[in-house]
């Protein structure tokens, strides 16, 4: 009799932590490349996310985390975030160089190829960020949804078929593996957005309000879309 009780017990899932809202998770990334070196190093996607923590947007509470700029810890600890917060909506957020407005990424490919070293010294060239992994996921936020509400306005933003290779690719096809395989996390929604560089790390780029109002655009009209399903 003890002994079932204490499978029972041992075999409960871990709970959803209790929060009166529902949970978004929203992360960025700490700075790298050439920014790292900088008198003040800076990320455009930190600075974005860090602004909404703690805030609720349309009913949900938002917790802002920064994964470093590192392969494995990177995915690693948003493996994580996902198991600690159980979020109903995931938005991964990073700096993408040379882009002026809001990118909304379609699809996570199964490919790595660092055009330059990680924060970590690493620099893999062509391999699977999983092995045994599909050639590739797509987001499943709203995409059209969201690109309709940014230009409804005025925001500059454009849907994009490629994260690159880098590290935000490997945590974009981490984060719509875990969505799409472990059971606890059915019915999350998630993606990537990749931002513009600030203006005090050279053009093009986008104003830190200008980031942060698009990123609540895209909030809002995310949970909008899923309450509608
Ligand atoms: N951008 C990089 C990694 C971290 C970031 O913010 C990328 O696009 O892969």
């Amino acid at each position: 009799m003890i002994g079932c009780a204490l499978c029972l017990f041992v075999m409960r899932p871990t709970p959803r932590p209790s929060t009166l809202e529902p949970t978004v998770l929203l992360t960025g990334f700490d700075a790298f490349g050439a920014d790292r070196l900088a008198p003040e190093p800076v990320n455009a996607s930190w600075l974005a996310v860090q602004a909404f923590n703690g805030s609720v947007v349309a009913g949900h509470r938002v917790r802002a985390e920064q994964l470093p700029t590192v392969f494995a810890q990177a995915s690693a600890q948003l493996r994580r975030l996902l198991d600690a917060h159980r979020p109903a909506l995931v938005v991964c957020v990073g700096q993408a160089g040379g882009r002026s407005g809001i990118s909304l990424e379609r699809v996570a490919v199964n490919r790595t190829v660092a055009h330059m070293p990680d924060n970590a010294g690493q620099q893999p060239r062509e391999l699977a960020v999983d092995p045994g992994g599909p050639a590739a996921y797509f987001s499943t936020l709203p995409v059209h949804t969201l690109l309709r509400a940014l230009h409804g306005q005025r925001l500059p933003a454009e849907l994009s078929d490629s994260a690159g290779a880098f590290v935000c690719n490997h945590v974009f096809y981490t984060l719509m593996q875990v969505l799409a395989s472990v059971p606890a996390h059915a019915g999350a929604r998630g993606g990537f957005v990749h931002v513009p560089c600030l203006p005090s790390q050279g053009s093009p780029c986008l104003p830190l309000s200008t980031t942060v109002r698009a990123l609540r655009v895209i909030l809002q009209a995310a949970i909008g879309a899923a309450r509608l399903k």
